[in-house]
């Protein structure tokens, strides 16, 4: 005892019961560290029934799925790790620019996995939001292996079917807010040791790999684009029929094909296109044979974007045969140009194409391998009411700020309605029935400093979208009461309260929307409507929990758009990319 420091002995005299109460109050990292204090408080402190009480203690799972998710991982230790690295801090809502298309993507634990779902611009149902069938579509997962290694599936499809396309978690920042998809230049592995060493130990060794070279965000964004076409077209694995759309539990009896799934993927991912014939266990004899590309196919590839690849040889990562000596001396010539060093020293300074070249030939050669990449990393953004101000040439999704209702905070956070009134039967035919996503907020008044409730729409459901991405549906100074009547029969209900604001109205064309007076009305804790003054049109709001939906096994699955697409939808257009898929 003498050798314990002072402490540690009355911890160690605590019954094992009285400990786990107290690792209530404890993170993650206290208990890593009081782990290395000494091997007897290793003994007390580094069990199963410690590491059960922090992944409650992360608060994202339910302890009902975390007993469930335990039965894939080899520790709750491990899965605690998974939790507090991958799962937190991706879960929310993640947008892109002009969300209308179908960009915001709903990011939630999944089984044994984070899943990213597309919520499909729409319509509300006959059964309005809570009890209707929301539709989605799958964008990501991250599974966690037995031994907690994480696995990224984009998803998507070709021309025939729903594919998924693997790749590697690069990063997860803590308080990340950029979601990056990117390619990744990796040196081949010569064994399989390495390549389980690698797996087992998780390090990021593609870090270092790019010293010296030439980051991908640094290529032009053509080049980025083909790149990412030209790895999903080599990576992607048709997804087996049964078990597509299933990315997390639905149903209470889901656990078997939930389990099945997840060997599936992490075979797939394992094994490539010969997933089917093999067990993950044994996995010594298994060296994968990546395909090897020829770098001149590459550059015509990402010279005008002609699949050349052959269909059936798809696998995880293209391999580049780099022609050494012709590349070196691009590069001492492109060097000299820059450094004016050239034998004509005269010679004008690079021009963008030949930066462009050079950018892609040093990105090319800092890898033997390419595989896709997803990071979430953290950046400083400025926005503009809540809504971040977006580069609009990254294959990137950006995260809302989410707020949880506090006190005098009570109405902050997600959304759902539709213009009409009363909420049940609002959605008879006609245009106004498309389903709205909103963000309620709150912020000060430039004015007057006063306290507003902001209502930002963040998808506006169906066909075209009428006012631009990310404007407030209304804003409204919670300080004001507004004495408006109510112009509809209230259906029995009660307001407890209403507030004085502004609502959208049409302005100088799309982009630039103006605001007519209105009233917010209270209905309950997770009913509201707006109502504008004038017009007497109404929108009603409802409270929303996506995941609670979704798990409900009321929404409906929608094909996903191509992969880069599905990803992150740039192109400029205000209206439902997914029309076409919706017809079906
Ligand atoms: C992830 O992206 C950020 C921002 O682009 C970058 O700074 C960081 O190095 C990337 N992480 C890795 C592991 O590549
Ligand atoms: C397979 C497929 O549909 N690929 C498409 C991916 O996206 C690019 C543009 O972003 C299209 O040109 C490809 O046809
Ligand atoms: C408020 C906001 O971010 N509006 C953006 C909507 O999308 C267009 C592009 O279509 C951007 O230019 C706007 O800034």
């Amino acid at each position: 005892m003498d050798t314990e420091p002072f402490g540690a002995c009355s911890l160690l005299s605590l019954p094992g019961d009285v400990f786990s109460v107290i690792s209530c109050f404890l993170s993650p990292s206290d208990i890593c560290n009081l782990i290395l204090c000494s091997k007897s408080l290793c003994a007390l402190v580094d069990s199963e029934k410690t590491w059960l009480v922090q992944c409650e203690e992360v608060k994202v799972l339910p302890l009902v799925e975390i007993v469930q998710w335990r039965v894939g991982i080899s520790s709750y230790k491990v899965l605690c790790r998974f939790l507090v690295q991958v799962v937190k801090p991706l879960i929310g809502i993640w947008v892109h620019q002009n969300p209308e298309v179908g960009n915001v993507v709903y990011v939630m634990p999944g089984f044994l996995s984070v899943v990213g779902c597309r919520i499909i611009p729409q319509m509300v149902g006959p059964l309005w939001i809570q009890e209707g069938r929301v539709m989605w579509s799958p964008v990501f997962e991250i599974i966690c292996g037995f031994d907690g290694s994480t696995e990224f599936f984009l998803h998507g499809r070709d021309r025939e079917r729903n594919c998924v396309y693997p790749g590697f978690v690069i990063g997860i920042e803590k308080i990340c807010n950029v979601l990056l998809l990117e390619v990744e230049p990796r040196k081949e592995k010569s064994s399989c040791n390495e390549i389980e060493i690698e797996a087992s130990s998780k390090v990021c060794k593609t870090h270092e790999e790019h010293e010296g070279g030439v980051p991908f965000w640094k290529l032009e964004f053509r080049d980025r684009e083909s790149l990412l076409d030209l790895v999903t077209r080599h990576v992607a694995l048709h997804v087996v029929e049964p078990l597509s759309g299933r990315l997390f539990p639905t149903r209470k009896d889901d656990e078997a094909m939930l389990l099945e799934r997840r060997t599936m993927l992490l075979k797939m991912h394992k094994f490539g296109g010969n997933w089917k014939h093999m067990n993950l266990e044994e996995d010594e004899q298994l060296c994968y044979n990546p395909m090897q590309v020829d770098i001149n196919e590459i550059w015509e590839n990402l010279g005008d974007e002609i699949d050349k690849m052959d269909e059936n040889e798809r696998w995880k990562y293209l391999t580049v045969v780099t022609p050494k000596q012709s590349f070196s001396s691009f590069i001492r010539n492109g060097i000299n140009h820059i450094l004016g060093k050239s034998s004509s020293s005269k010679n004008p300074p690079p021009s963008s194409s030949e930066i462009r070249h050079m950018n892609r030939y040093g990105f090319l050669s800092s890898g033997e391998t390419f595989g896709l990449s997803l990071n979430a990393s953290y950046a400083e953004m400025s926005s503009y009411q809540e809504w971040p101000i977006m580069p609009e040439n990254h294959f990137a999704l950006y995260k809302l700020p989410m707020k949880n209702p506090i006190d005098d905070q009570e109405y902050a956070g997600l959304w759902g309605g539709a213009y009409g009134w009363p909420p049940r039967n609002c959605v008879e035919d006609g245009p106004e029935k498309a389903l709205f996503l909103l963000m309620l907020t709150y912020g000060e008044s430039q004015k007057d400093n006063e306290r507003v409730l902001i209502g930002m729409k963040i998808l506006e459901g169906y066909g075209c979208a009428s006012r631009p991405n990310g404007s407030a549906m209304f804003v409204v100074n919670i300080d004001t009461p507004s004495f408006e009547p109510f112009p509809f029969d209230a259906d029995g209900r009660d307001f407890e309260s209403s507030y004085k604001g502004e609502g959208i109205a049409d302005g100088y064309g799309f982009r630039y929307p103006s605001s007519k007076p209105g009233s917010l009305l209270v209905i309950s804790n997770d009913l509201l409507a707006f109502v504008w003054q004038e017009t007497k049109k109404v929108i009603t709001l409802q409270r929303l929990n996506l995941e609670e939906i979704l798990k409900k096994g009321l929404g409906s699955c929608v094909t996903p758009l191509p992969p880069t697409k599905n990803f992150t939808y740039m192109k400029r257009s205000n209206s439902n990319v997914f029309g076409k898929s919706l017809m079906l």
